[in-house]
């Protein structure tokens, strides 16, 4: 009933993974996960998993997956490891590991050079799906848990909360996503209905204190937003709960044609009034699990985000407190930005003394403030090295970028690495090497997108 239709070569790896898990008893299985939303949502269905298995098992969050920690890793000894949303790129270092490892990912792999038992390489866009869009890390740790047990099945919320914080659900879930989503709702655990999806329980809190979506010229400046409509008779502080269909529809036009006039891309302006997502056990939206996730993970309140996903009511409260202290940083931030970044020719940049936040401003500056032909990087100064975050928009996708190409070509030219999606990437490069890596990612980006339009 409850059987996904996933490519043969992807299901022998679920398979083999499960084999790995379940065949050898483990004392302690060690799952490390990335420490976004994508991430906090992973290792909250691995540990439903591991939980309903009787596995004991020791997990963690990190920003990063390098050879420091392996090294911690190597000492602590587990004989299996899980790592989720991280590790297809790092599978020579996994090796360097004594015990198994299962790989859940979606980001840009290299090879397919992880069959040799040891380690089980578990990432769809190995078989044809695009880890872009697809596919998420919690989406890979849900079909593997899943895959174990038919009861995993009530973790699709949180599954799909993670793909969401990858901003999967841009344009509707596609792919593997669409088919949880599809089942989830079959199976009733997830319920849909179209709204209005903005957060805040009224306009005020909404233009005040929620940066996404991003009203340049008035979040956080709730006067100017009521001057400037004071003549619909708008009132800022009615509750949403309270409003009626003229209301719906005022509200909902003006902000849709704020972000419109703003510049924004359709797939942000149709987010206004979309289908919004419920967890039927909790009533709590994905997009407000991913959101409170996000928030726990970046100010690496990490079990606080863990928590909150299983549901724990007291991790919930925290989470929310959380996310008001976050969603302040990032709107004054953000403001600081709305008056100009550097330009290069196909690239534009800011630096951010927060390295935690610039991944965040970086997507919300492209989405919602900055130009959009070109994409945007963000970098801030950690110890000896420049940590880099850079986002596009599905439009610059479909014109030729690839940001997973042009900053680990770029960063390994100038003595660093990195890699991820075509629309969202990282690298970290030696602080003096900066100019030269932004310059090389221009040089790269401005390749890409004349090569396509030369061959349409
Ligand atoms: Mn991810």
């Amino acid at each position: 009933m409850t059987e996904l239709d996933l490519n043969v070569k992807l299901q022998e790896r679920l398979d083999e993974a499960k084999k790995l898990l379940l065949d050898k008893r483990h004392s302690v299985v060690r799952v490390v996960s990335h420490y976004d939303s994508d991430g906090v949502s992973s290792a909250a269905v691995l540990s439903v998993m591991l939980k309903r298995l009787g596995c004991p098992f020791h997990l963690s969050l990190s920003r990063s997956l390098d050879s420091i920690l392996i090294g911690k890793l190597r000492k602590e000894g587990s004989g299996l490891h899980i790592f989720s949303d991280m590790g297809s790129a790092q599978i020579p270092l996994l090796r360097e590991l004594e015990g198994d490892v299962i790989v859940l990912d979606h980001h840009k792999a290299e090879a397919d050079d992880a069959a040799d038992g040891k380690i089980v390489h578990v990432n769809a866009s190995l078989f044809g799906a695009n880890g872009t869009t697809d596919v998420s890390g919690s989406t890979t740790s849900f079909i593997m848990a899943q895959n174990v047990d038919e009861r995993n099945w009530d973790c699709a919320p949180q599954a799909l909360a993670g793909a969401l914080g990858d901003m999967q659900h841009l344009g509707g879930f596609r792919g593997i996503n669409a088919q949880i989503l599809k089942k989830a709702i079959e199976l009733g655990f997830i319920n849909e209905r179209r709204m209005l999806a903005v957060q805040g329980k009224n306009l005020l809190e909404t233009v005040n204190h929620t940066p996404e979506p991003y009203f340049a010229g008035f979040t956080g400046r709730a006067d100017l937003f009521l001057g400037r409509f004071r003549d619909t008779g708008i009132e800022m502080e009615k509750p949403y709960s309270e409003y009626d269909a003229d209301d719906l529809r005022m509200v909902a036009s003006i902000l849709t044609t704020l972000l419109a006039s703003n510049g924004c891309e359709y797939e942000n302006v149709e987010q206004i009034i979309s289908t919004q997502y419920f967890d039927s056990n909790t009533g709590m939206s994905i997009s407000e699990i991913s959101s409170l996730a996000n928030a726990c993970g970046r100010t690496e309140n990490y079990s606080a985000g863990i928590s909150m996903e299983l549901g724990d009511a007291a991790a919930q409260e925290k989470a929310r407190e959380l996310r008001v202290d976050y969603n302040r940083r990032i709107i004054s931030r953000l403001m600081e930005l709305e008056k100009g970044i550097e330009q290069m020719s196909s690239i534009q940049h800011f630096s951010t003394d927060d390295s935690s936040l610039a991944g965040a401003l970086c997507g919300l500056y492209m989405s919602f403030i900055g130009r959009k032909d070109k994409p945007t990087l963000a970098y801030s100064l950690a110890g000896n090295d420049y940590k880099i975050s850079a986002r596009g928009t599905r439009r610059l996708v479909e014109a030729g970028l690839d940001l997973a190409e042009s900053l680990s070509v770029s960063a390994s030219r100038f003595g660093g690495q990195g890699g991820g999606h075509v629309v969202a990437s990282g690298a970290t490069v030696p602080k003096d090497n900066l100019k030269g890596f932004l310059e090389s990612v221009n040089d790269i980006t401005s390749k890409q997108l004349e090569k396509a339009a030369a061959s349409r």
